[in-house]
């Protein structure tokens, strides 16, 4: 699905602002047949459930409405008019005026309803949207809904994330003619100086001759094709780097008649990914991934995306010498790709698969109550909704040149039986989609090199371990010993590049220790720096994702202390004694592997 964008020949108008909202316990039957009955407003973009003070909307489980009206413009006359949401968490239902005129299911990707013939150039409707926050044992990510004593339902999950929901991205109504481009894709690889574009464009709405160019960062056209599908070359390409961004715009014109009848233009960058033996090569040179898992969290509006912390998070990223992260536990704003491709930021991007784990109920003995992929808990079911994520990923965010690399699962039960059935189809489905990009998918501490039954689909381990955390507590000896044996063992059962996707340790600001004192920040600082002597001394060691870029809001618990706090930065991203240490070893490789020891 193209991002939307003005061009010569599509107007865009956005939906964000306030919307009238009201939970679907007071909303009456039918509530899109008309207005709302509340006087409650909500901001779109944002979760709703911190807005209020009010625990029965924070904590509520079900369906919420979202309602606006909405005018198409008059010049509109004649063209196709489409309404898209970002995202909608978790699924939708969206009615113009009475009418119905789409659903989705799926809390991180976009859709879209075509609205043509619905309404008119220069009509006003009312938009009512029903945001529906349950997730179940076939939903992505699952969870389960349970009905206590009192009759209050209840929400659990198997992820450490609050589960806030509504209308998180913007919501934008775009024109485009009858006769439009529909999709676009490139794939890009290089011979010698040359950058060789292999292009692909799908059109809807009738015959178009199309023709494309490829103008450089100044303007000029480098390239120039017609037909459908084919591949241009341009001499003397300049590359996208990791930390030297250079985009090319894709422009394609359709024309019938020697008229110009749609127009899209897409920015895309030149550069190869690929695994080769136990490296990872960005241009065919090595690339060492610094930087984060992360979340879309802050105060108030959750995971409501906003351009103020989307600047300031990768001016912070950039501070500390990451030169990538982990779209940790689900697809990110496409807001956030569009800049790590602007400004040369690499990204592992990551599915909502987060949670296919019963093992976690069984606290560190990682024994399930009952398995994981049983049909009656993560069967075949779950795995065709788990597909569709991923199609839907892959869709959206193929074209990014800072996507490096597709994370299917963030710690599934990979120790367990059932998990090779569940997984190889979807990594045969990852690389039907994609046979350019490594996939990766987060191994869990349950997982290891002895029982570990996917590894060896994939092309990169990345593993979450917390050593001197959740196990050998306060004992960082232990941890770098045992740390160092299992790296050492994932290395030589699978021979392949090894990344940490995951390490750290919970630490409040402001408290700090003379001894190994869990939460201090010396603490934090000194496990960072036992892993890195590791990694270090590992020569198939490709990288390292700290978790957490920032404190992260989560569901209530005993372990956690109003969210999660293993972030390197405050929830209102102030640096702890950690992000001093990182910035001066990160700066210092400048995206290279520390030369290795042993
Ligand atoms: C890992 C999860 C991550 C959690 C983290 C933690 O992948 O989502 O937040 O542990 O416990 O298991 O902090």
């Amino acid at each position: 699905m193209l991002s939307v964008r003005t061009t010569p020949t599509r107007d865009v108008v956005v939906l964000d602002g306030l919307w009238r909202f009201v939970l679907d316990t007071t909303a009456g039957a039918e509530p899109w047949t008309g207005r709302l009955a509340s006087d409650l407003e909500v901001p779109v973009p944002a979760s709703y459930n911190d807005l209020f003070v009010d625990s029965a909307i924070r904590d509520h489980v079900g369906v919420v409405w979202y309602q606006r009206v909405a005018r198409v413009p008059r010049g509109w006359q004649g063209e196709r008019i489409v309404l898209r949401f970002g995202s909608v968490t978790h699924a939708a239902a969206v009615y113009v005026n009475d009418r119905l005129v789409a659903e989705h299911v799926g809390g991180y990707t976009p859709f879209e309803a075509d609205l043509t013939g619905v309404v008119g150039a220069g009509e006003a409707f009312r938009l009512t949207v029903a945001v529906d926050n349950r997730l179940t044992n076939v939903t992505i990510p699952p969870g389960s809904v349970t009905t206590g004593a009192d009759g209050r339902e209840r929400q659990t999950y198997f992820h450490d994330f609050y589960n806030y929901a509504g209308i998180a991205r913007s919501v934008k109504l775009y024109s485009t003619p009858l006769s439009y481009v529909d999709h676009v894709s490139v794939v890009t690889t290089t011979d010698s100086a040359a950058g060789i574009v292999d292009y692909s464009v799908r059109t809807g709405g009738g015959d178009a001759g199309i023709r494309i160019r490829v103008l450089d960062e100044a303007g000029a056209e480098v390239a120039a094709a017609d037909g459908a599908t084919g591949a241009v070359r341009i001499d003397d390409v300049r590359l996208w780097q990791p930390g030297a961004a250079y985009l090319y715009d894709l422009v394609v014109d359709l024309i019938q008649d020697g008229e110009l009848v749609d127009s899209y233009t897409l920015p895309f960058g030149v550069r190869t990914v690929e695994v080769r033996g136990t490296e990872f090569l960005i241009n065919g040179e090595p690339f060492y991934f610094t930087g984060f898992g992360k979340h879309e969290d802050t105060p108030v509006r959750g995971k409501g995306h906003d351009d103020a912390y989307l600047v300031h998070d990768f001016q912070l990223m950039e501070w500390t010498g990451a030169n990538s992260f982990r779209t940790s536990h689900y697809p990110y704003a496409e807001e956030v790709l569009d800049f790590a491709d602007r400004h040369g930021i690499v990204v592992v991007d990551e599915t909502a698969a987060v949670g296919l784990n019963l093992g976690v109920q069984g606290g560190l003995t990682g024994i399930p109550p009952t398995p994981t992929f049983a049909e009656e808990n993560f069967g075949g079911e779950t795995r065709n909704v788990h597909a569709q994520h991923l199609r839907e990923l892959i869709e959206r965010d193929k074209n990014h040149p800072s996507v490096v690399m597709w994370s299917i699962a963030n710690e599934p039960a990979s120790n367990e039986e059932g998990s090779r059935e569940y997984f190889e189809p979807l990594v045969h489905l990852a690389r039907e989609l994609d046979p350019t990009r490594p996939l990766t998918y987060a191994a869990v501490m349950f997982a290891t090199p002895a029982n570990d039954k996917i590894g060896d689909l994939f092309d990169v381990l990345s593993i979450n371990r917390y050593y001197g955390w959740y196990v050998f507590t306060g004992d960082l000896a232990t941890a770098e010993t045992v740390l160092e044996q299992e790296l050492r063992g994932w290395a030589a059962r699978f021979g392949k590049p090894i990344m940490m996707s995951e390490y750290g340790a919970d630490t409040q600001p402001g408290l700090h220790s003379v001894w190994d004192m869990p939460w201090s920040e010396e603490y934090q600082t000194d496990l960072l720096a036992t892993y890195h002597r590791v990694f270090d001394r590992i020569p198939e060691f490709v990288g390292e994702h700290i978790w957490n870029f920032a404190d992260f809001m989560t569901g209530p618990g005993i372990h956690r202390v109003d969210g999660n706090k293993k972030g390197v930065f405050t929830r209102d991203r102030k640096p702890k004694g950690a992000a001093f240490s990182l910035r001066s070893r990160w700066r210092g490789l400048g995206g290279r592997k520390p030369v290795s020891g042993s």
